[in-house]
């Protein structure tokens, strides 16, 4: 069944393209242009309400947020995943549900005030991004002292969403002071299927 990928380089969308590489499936890029308008078109408003990317077309599945479609690939193929029911599984929900609540929300507020010119940044809400994302980022600091990978072990797409919102921050300079995260961002960057991700 084609795999159609909605995607605008270097957003999230760059998420499902990893485990669409990690996995190894064949699959369309359909790009977009938002200064062109084109992620707000009435075609791709009806795939995606608010008109962002990723989204996802699998046969009769329609699904956009990038985590829900990580998750969806990894469970369609049985792999990158723990298998349903065991603790692990749960902890993988655990890691996703806190990339998304918990890292995203100051690194959103930390890349808006880096999209202004510098004069008008407010310095206040930059601190406070900052803090809030190196909190939320501490207990991942532990884990991943112990571990390779947020499950331990083995990859997965755990690590895609969690390292993917680590990547972010590395970006925007905020994620300091963390040996074990620094050393996990570079084993990341490593993976073949990471780079073709970002490639182009
Ligand atoms: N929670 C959504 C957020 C999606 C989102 O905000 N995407 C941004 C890029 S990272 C976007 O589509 N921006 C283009 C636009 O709004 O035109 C997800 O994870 O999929």
């Amino acid at each position: 069944m084609a795999l159609k990928l909605w995607y605008v380089p270097r957003t999230r969308s760059s998420r499902p393209r990893w485990v669409l590489e990690e996995l190894g499936l064949p699959y369309e890029l359909a790009r977009l242009d938002p200064s062109k308008g084109e992620t707000r078109s009435a075609e791709h408003l009806a795939r995606q309400p608010l008109g962002h990317v990723p989204a996802l077309e699998d046969g009769p599945v329609r699904i956009f947020e990038s985590a829900a479609i990580c998750l969806w690939l990894a469970e369609r193929e049985g792999m990158l995943l723990p298998r349903a029911g065991t603790p692990a599984r749960a902890l993988l929900y655990q890691w996703l549900f806190y990339a998304m609540t918990e890292l995203e929300p100051p690194l959103v507020q930390l890349s808006a005030e880096a999209r202004k010119p510098e004069a008008e940044r407010d310095a206040g809400r930059v601190a406070d991004a900052q803090r809030r994302f190196l909190a939320a980022a501490e207990p991942l600091e532990r884990v991943l002292k112990e571990d390779p990978y947020v499950l331990g072990d083995a990859f997965s797409v755990a690590d895609v969403v969690v390292g993917s919102c680590l990547l972010w921050g590395r970006s925007l300079r905020a994620l300091t002071g963390y040996p074990a995260l620094e050393a996990y961002c570079a084993r990341l960057r490593e993976r073949p299927a990471w780079k073709r991700s970002i490639a182009d």
